[in-house]
């Protein structure tokens, strides 16, 4: 299998990255530049009508779209390490706090990129004041992050690192990267973040 992807600083497939080193398997990935917009062009759409990656593509010519999906599936090939948890607490937690993280704090980050950054000015129609809004809307959210955070625990569903983490890593950098100040004043938020920028998955 391959992985249609594109390099940092985008998030989803850095995700996979991530998630594929965390099981130690080689993923062959052929980068698409998102820049020429060669994730709109018709070899493309025609893997994922979206215009979107990453997208696994499987040797039977099966794509898997869908950043979660593809983790799934590759979770199931290789189990070990559990990234998705290993029981139905465990998997209710890793899917609440993956969500939580996206809904809470990767919508805002996502609004501020499409509406009010200038890298994106020349494809959509922005809307600044929405887009600027959103810097606010990110820092309750993370405000909050901090304070659950700050009871102590490794990582984000508890002693072990999930996808949960992965997910909340690569948005967290993500806004960092486009002028978004995330760990400002969030010292749980920014311990855990060093945690988790140390481990070789993500630091090589
Ligand atoms: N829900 C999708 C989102 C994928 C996505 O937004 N990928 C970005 C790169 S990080 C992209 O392709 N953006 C171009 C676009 O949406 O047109 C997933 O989880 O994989």
């Amino acid at each position: 299998m391959k992985l249609y992807s594109a390099n940092m600083p985008a998030p989803n497939p850095r995700r996979v990255r991530i998630f594929a080193k965390e099981k130690g398997i080689a993923l062959p990935e052929i980068m698409l530049s998102l820049v020429e917009q060669e994730h709109k062009l018709a070899d493309h759409l025609c893997r994922n009508s979206l215009g979107q990656v990453p997208v696994l593509e499987l040797e039977d010519g099966t794509t898997i779209s869908e950043t979660i999906a593809i983790c799934r599936y590759i979770e199931e090939l290789h189990p070990d390490p559990p990234l998705f948890g290993n029981s139905a607490i465990e998997r209710a937690l890793i899917d609440m706090w993956t969500r939580r993280i996206d809904i809470h704090i990767g919508e805002s980050i996502k609004m501020y990129w499409r509406h009010a950054h200038p890298a994106t000015a020349a494809l959509i129609e922005q809307h600044v004041v929405f887009g600027e809004s959103n810097r606010a809307v990110l820092a309750r959210a993370m405000q909050w992050l901090n304070t659950e955070l700050a009871d102590g625990r490794s990582f984000l569903t508890g002693p072990s690192f999930t996808i949960a983490d992965i997910v909340a890593l690569t948005v967290i950098d993500f806004a960092a990267l486009i002028g978004l100040d995330p760990l400002l004043g969030n010292q749980a938020v920014g311990d855990w973040h060093a945690r988790v920028s140390s481990r070789p998955s993500v630091s090589t």
